[in-house]
């Protein structure tokens, strides 16, 4: 089945939007299969944005990233990488559709609540880079045979 990485950025943490957040992938049917509550070190979260070296705002992401705890998930469910970055809204909160979690909670790009791997090649890069394997259970959902 496949999975996914979302995070709460600090902003979401701060706003006290965990909880909401978890919510609408729960409601939408998707199965929690990790989850942590952390912060993030220099070095992980150059790795996370490693794509992001060369740009101008690759300083004030690690910056922000590393201010405050996060909130990291891993999510399963059909098609899960995609329908979330569509649960999640365009990055820049101003084209983000009402509805969505950017589009409903977000002003800023840079602060904009959430982060969802973005194909299935960031999920297995991210998923490695922020789970390695630990802290995921792997769980029957009783309810998947009616969704
Ligand atoms: P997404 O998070 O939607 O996958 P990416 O991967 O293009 O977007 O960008 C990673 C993160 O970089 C975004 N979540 C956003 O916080 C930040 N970001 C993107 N563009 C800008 C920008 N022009 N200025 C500041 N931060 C940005």
């Amino acid at each position: 089945m496949e999975k996914t990485f979302l995070m709460v950025k600090p902003d979401g943490v701060q706003r006290g939007l965990i909880g909401e957040i978890v919510s609408r992938f729960e409601k939408k049917g998707f199965q929690l299969v990790g989850a942590k509550l952390m912060m993030v070190s220099q070095e992980l979260a150059e790795k996370h944005y490693a794509e992001h070296k060369e740009k101008p705002f690759f300083g004030e992401l690690v910056d922000f990233i590393t201010s405050g705890p996060v909130f990291a998930m891993v999510w399963q469910g059909p098609n899960v990488i995609a329908t979330a970055r569509q649960m999640m809204g365009k990055t820049n909160p101003v084209d983000a559709l009402p509805g969505t979690i950017r589009g409903d909670f977000g002003v800023s790009v840079g602060m904009n609540i959430i982060h969802g791997s973005d194909s299935p090649e960031s999920a297995e890069r991210e998923l490695a880079l922020w789970f390695n394997d630990k802290g995921t259970v792997d769980y029957e959902k009783t309810i998947n045979q009616w969704i």
